[in-house]
């Protein structure tokens, strides 16, 4: 059975997480609210490693700079005595309704100005706590009519705010990058940057684009209806995955927000076999809500919930790849011929153009790849039977 959690597995979560008191948009709250002195204790001594916070889970929107430094230092000492890191913050741009229209991208000019500030002022805050990684999830960046928006304007804007908060970030020499959360829709009809692929590509129109990549959600994707281990695989193969978001969702609805591996399993399981086999040294974030049926032990309970399930998936993905038969299944599924370039080397295009005279394209197309058989063996090793 896998081991209890401990810091060296780099497990973190959202303050607003175990935080979050169950309000949905049909009920009042279930739960009472924790204090992040309370949650910081709870999580490290379930053997989580990291806490990370938006500026409004510690500071309350509108406080004072007497109140600001007072909850800061308050924060700061639970985080030391806890034995805990912040590897992440995050700035809360979606409750207060000035961002009803967005931050970043607000058609009122007055609006993403403020939004910006209040960006900048807890990325000092980040770099001061410690922080590497600065997430930039955009829920109210977005419409609900296609008339309400000029998505290209609002893209420049989008952009213009990623290029002084890097520029930003380079002239303070702040050890931090920052990472972009994609989300289809919820709380807007549609959200910019929708998915990976979006944002990837609005990446690379940054001025400093080494210094901004992702932070994927394992729900966000599903909701979309995109298979979440091919988009991390992409992440990982442009070097963007900067952070990650895990938890569990059934395929396209409302965000569930649900414990990781409580969704698709098997992705789940393909999931952290990719990100062991790939060395992903980042944090192991997660990123879900507690359910709304649940107390406070419920909370608790839950939070080592996430752990437990990526710590034993982390086995069997372990066990999978050490089977004989799942090595003989792969080599007969050709899953390493991939890794072979296409054309041979130092063959030219004219010699290959040539080259396989012999090939016969029916034979070929006959031949079983044996799939079946590596996914089979993959599920038993997910349920234990092997
Ligand atoms: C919010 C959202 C999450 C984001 C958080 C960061 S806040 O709860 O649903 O997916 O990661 O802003
Ligand atoms: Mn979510
Ligand atoms: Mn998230």
């Amino acid at each position: 059975m896998a081991a209890d959690p401990t810091p060296a597995d780099r497990f973190s979560f959202g303050l607003w997480t175990v935080g979050w008191r169950a309000n949905d948009p049909f009920g009042e709250p279930t739960r009472p609210a924790l204090d992040p002195v309370e949650s910081v204790h709870r999580l490290a001594e379930l053997g989580a490693w990291g806490v990370s916070f938006h500026d409004d889970d510690v500071i309350p929107f509108g406080s004072d700079d007497t109140v600001r430094e007072e909850r800061v230092k308050r924060f700061r000492k639970a985080v030391d005595e806890a034995g805990l890191v912040v590897p992440m913050a995050t700035t809360n741009l979606f409750t207060h309704p000035v961002f009803k229209d967005g931050g970043f991208t607000s058609n009122d000019r007055s609006v993403r100005r403020f939004a910006l500030r209040k960006v900048l002022r807890n990325v000092d805050l980040a770099a001061e706590l410690g922080a590497t990684t600065y997430v930039l999830w955009g829920g109210r960046e977005g419409s609900e009519t296609d008339a309400a928006k000029d998505v290209r304007a609002a893209l420049d804007r989008y952009r213009e705010a990623m290029n002084v908060l890097t520029q930003y970030v380079i002239d303070q020499a702040y050890n931090v990058k920052f990472a972009i959360e994609p989300k289809p829709n919820e709380p807007r009809g549609d959200i910019l940057l929708p998915t990976i692929g979006h944002a990837l590509g609005f990446i690379s129109t940054l001025e400093h684009e080494h210094l901004v990549g992702l932070n994927p959600e394992v729900g966000h994707e599903q909701m979309a209806g995109l298979n979440f281990v091919h988009g991390i695989s992409q992440a990982l193969w442009q070097d963007k995955l900067f952070h990650i978001d895990l938890n569990g969702q059934k395929g396209p609805r409302y965000d569930q927000d649900l414990i990781f591996g409580h969704g698709d399993l098997l992705s789940a399981f393909f999931l952290v076999d990719l990100l062991e086999q790939a060395g992903y040294r980042g944090p192991r974030h997660f990123d879900y809500k507690p359910l709304r049926t649940e107390d406070v032990d419920g909370v608790w309970a839950s939070a080592a919930a996430n752990m437990r399930t990526y710590l034993l998936l982390k086995e069997r993905a372990a066990a999978f790849r050490a089977d004989p038969d799942v090595q003989e299944a792969l080599r007969a599924a050709k899953v390493d011929e991939i890794l072979l370039p296409t054309l041979s080397r130092r063959e030219s295009v004219e010699q290959f153009r040539t080259a396989d005279a012999d090939f016969d394209p029916d034979s070929a197309g006959a031949r079983g790849y044996g799939f079946v058989r590596l996914s089979q063996l993959a599920l038993e090793h997910l349920v234990g039977a092997r």
